[in-house]
């Protein structure tokens, strides 16, 4: 009896390597979103309830997608232990359990945006793969059982059992050669990607943004620079595999309601166009009052309202008919930001550089949209490829679906960077210092207060234009004893962020941040 629940139990996992490795193969061959545990990964974050998901992000912030490959490994594994125990009492039910969850990995794939039938293959071929080998195993198992029920008087032989083992070795081995030959394949296929990058050389900006002034930066301990270097820039999407697109093959196409010149652009002819070049600070609606999710870059790219006007778009204020602009990226993600925002003269772009570089894969490489003022979930589409004009009234965008307002302009926000929550300081002069952001508006005023005390001026650091954070700092006179920090700010407008404390759904978190220290007693 033990014999068998450790044979099956083997078989199960065996089956299943060998069954996760082919479809990796195949969706290597295909498009690599279409693998099981990413098509299935794709389908859960999709279908998980905001609650869920904020609890998620919550919880394990940028790791969320790692410790969710992690979950779906970890329940396989299960299952697989389970189909092989099964197995060993009633090989039929066990593969058709299999082949169901072939069938689920192939529905989830297909459910995928921008899924087509073959991205089906891949979970088939693995279903394929992990019945037949587990036919085989549980096969081998039994026939080196010697017949009868006196299994107490050693099961299989040991020469029989060594067939056992020899065959799971086999596999194992063969499963590794897959894997690898899938890997390959994968970097193959995104080495066109790669290259392409390396080729781009950014054009030079028409209208070059002047350098930050030097006053911006604070330079102080423990708070980031101005700008954000492209590694330590936040990254918020859905995707489970990072986008490698071709800047060769790619195509922009620009079409739908009022567009009386519908065209397709390549990436040479888009930036045939003046080319400007604009600091803007970056924020995400999931972003909780003093959270990460706000980076600063230097953009470089083509002016989207001219590019809209040249198409011959006009906005609702022109009598346009369309008042939404809906951005699709390769990977089926739709974001709608309102025409009247894009055309009204800021700096809405088609972005190609962040920072000096070609954008990273990883923040939309070749082409991504940014428009200072909005959440990027409104406006901020990475690796685009398609521009379509209709109305709010027509038409839901992927987060509005679930549950995020359908307009969603940037709420005046501040932060405190340093000192660090919960930190251990000497008594004396502190340096108290972070960010305020109010993109499109501009920050005009920080103040911070302690222990609920009088709001005292910060000194902000230089602005850069109205579409970038500003970095602040206060000196504070320290005492011993436990202190709660606030920051509050007033925007170019005039108006003081709210105190309200709100969560980020459905557009954005409002509230002061604090921040709790302890200050040592007196030496
Ligand atoms: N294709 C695509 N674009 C996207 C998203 C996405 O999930 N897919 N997420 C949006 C959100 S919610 C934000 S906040 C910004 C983040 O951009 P970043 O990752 O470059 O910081 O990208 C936006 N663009
Ligand atoms: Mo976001």
């Amino acid at each position: 009896m033990r014999t068998s629940r450790a044979t099956g139990a083997v078989s199960g996992i065996v089956a299943a390597v060998a069954g996760l490795a082919s479809a990796q193969l195949a969706a290597a061959a295909g498009r690599p979103e279409a693998s099981p545990v990413t098509a299935v990964g794709g389908a859960v974050v999709d279908l998980t309830p905001v609650a869920v998901r904020e609890w998620a992000i919550r919880l394990f912030g940028t790791s969320d997608k790692l410790v969710l490959g992690l979950g779906i490994l970890a329940v396989l594994a299960a299952v697989a232990v389970g189909t092989g125990l099964l197995a060993v009492r009633h090989l039929p039910a066990a593969i058709a359990v299999t082949s169901g969850f072939g069938l689920v990995g192939a529905l989830a794939a297909l459910s995928r945006p921008e899924g087509s039938w073959q991205d089906a293959l891949p979970s088939l071929v693995g279903a394929l793969v992990s019945a037949g080998v587990l036919y085989l195993l549980v096969t081998a198992a039994r026939r080196s059982r010697p017949a009868g029920a006196g299994a107490s008087q050693g099961g299989a032989g040991p020469m029989d059992r060594r067939g056992f083992g020899r065959l799971v070795v086999a596999v194992l081995a063969a499963s590794a050669g897959v894997g690898l030959g899938a890997r390959r394949l994968g970097a193959h296929g995104s080495a066109d990607a790669t290259a392409s990058r390396a080729r781009f050389v950014l054009p030079r900006p028409t209208l070059p943004a002047p350098p930050v002034p030097a006053g911006a930066d604070l330079r102080v301990p423990g708070l980031g620079p101005f700008l954000t270097p492209d590694a330590d820039f936040y990254r918020v999407d859905t995707a489970l595999v990072v986008p490698r697109v071709d800047a060769d093959t790619w195509r922009l196409r620009i079409h739908g309601e009022g567009v009386t010149r519908p065209m397709t652009l390549d990436l040479r002819r888009l930036l045939a166009r003046p080319v400007v070049e604009h600091d803007i600070t970056l924020t995400c609606v999931s972003n909780e009052v003093g959270g990460p999710y706000a980076g600063n870059a230097r953009w470089l790219g083509v002016r989207l309202g001219d590019l809209l006007r040249e198409a011959g778009v006009r906005p609702p204020s022109e009598g346009g008919p369309a008042d939404q602009l809906v951005a699709r990226s390769v990977d089926g993600m739709t974001i709608g930001t309102p025409v009247e925002t894009v055309m009204d003269g800021r700096a809405a772009l088609l972005a190609v550089g962040m920072n000096g570089q070609p954008l990273p894969f990883a923040h939309g490489f070749p082409v991504r949209m940014v428009v200072p003022g909005l959440y990027g979930y409104v406006s901020a589409c990475k690796w685009i490829a398609e521009l379509r004009l209709t109305t709010f009234a027509a038409y839901d965008a992927y987060w509005v679906r679930r549950s995020w307002a359908q307009q969603a302009t940037v709420k005046t926000q501040s932060r405190i960077d340093t000192p660090r929550p919960y930190a251990d300081l000497a008594p004396g002069r502190v340096a108290v210092a972070g960010v305020a952001w109010a993109q499109h508006r501009g920050i005009a005023r920080v103040q911070v207060r302690v222990d609920g005390g009088p709001w005292q001026e910060a000194r902000l650091g230089a602005a850069d234009g109205v579409d970038t954070w500003r970095q602040w700092v206060w000196p504070w006179e320290a005492t011993p004893g436990q202190h709660t920090l606030e920051v509050r700010a007033t925007d170019g407008t005039g108006a003081v962020q709210t105190g309200v404390r709100t969560g980020t759904v459905p557009d954005g978190a409002t509230g002061w941040h604090a921040v709790d220290v302890r200050v040592r007693a007196l030496p």
